[in-house]
């Protein structure tokens, strides 16, 4: 069986695809990801966005399995923020439709990072600092959902970034039961412990049954 990611996120599928390759079923990028035009994520919530990202996708490639995973970190000090805003948080307009700093510099991901932290700056000292990424997966064929599959893990943000591995937030996602970030793990560390490698052998175990 043969399962298309439709990210175009690059970490998102390094993950994918190393963690198939046991399974026997091959995770491939969606061929011509890039030439069709991406639907709005605008939906509350992870799953209704994982939703609309399989079915926009599956549509463009009749006949093949598309997966969408739609994933972020929610900060319960932040109110759960910046959820469903994740991937751009540092350049999403306010709801007072103003920008955040322009002052921030480099990658997303580290624009990300730097805004993430001084969003939590005015939080109290001895406040928590618990956070939860969640992932969201849905498949789709022909712009039908068969399938759904969700995952989350608990750590801290802490209060400056921490390691070289993975991608987005992952630098400052403290893992206690491991001591380390998301950033000082190896691909296979993070993969036995995330949301993602959690929604993903599910949605994989219930592939079987298609
Ligand atoms: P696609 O929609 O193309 O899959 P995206 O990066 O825009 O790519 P999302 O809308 O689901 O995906 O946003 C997810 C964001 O949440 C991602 O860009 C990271 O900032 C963050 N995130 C999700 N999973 C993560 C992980 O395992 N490690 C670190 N950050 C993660």
């Amino acid at each position: 069986m043969t399962l298309y990611a439709a990210t175009s996120n690059p970490g998102k599928l390094a993950e994918f695809a190393a963690a198939a390759q046991p399974s026997g079923i091959t995770v491939l990028a969606l061929p011509g990801l890039e030439a069709i035009p991406a639907p709005a994520e605008d939906a509350a919530t992870f799953q209704d966005n994982a939703d609309i990202k399989a079915v926009a996708y599956s549509l463009a490639v009749p006949g093949l399995l598309v997966f969408a995973d739609d994933s972020g970190l929610e900060v319960m000090a932040l109110s759960n923020q910046p959820g469903v805003h994740s991937a751009r948080y540092a350049d999403r307009r306010l709801p007072d439709g103003s920008n955040p700093p322009a002052s921030l510099s480099g990658t997303l991901d580290e624009r990300n990072n730097a805004y993430l932290l001084q969003q939590m700056e005015s939080l109290p000292l001895s406040g928590s600092r618990t956070a939860r990424f969640v992932c969201h997966l849905a498949l789709a064929r022909d712009g039908e959902i068969l399938l759904r599959s969700q995952g989350s893990v608990e750590g801290e943000i802490l209060r400056s970034p921490r390691g070289a591995s993975g991608f987005g937030y992952d630098p400052l996602f403290l893992f206690p039961g491991l001591n380390r970030t998301f950033a000082e793990l190896s691909r296979e560390e993070k993969w036995r412990i995330s949301h993602r490698g959690i929604a993903f052998r599910n949605l994989l175990q219930q592939c079987r049954l298609l």
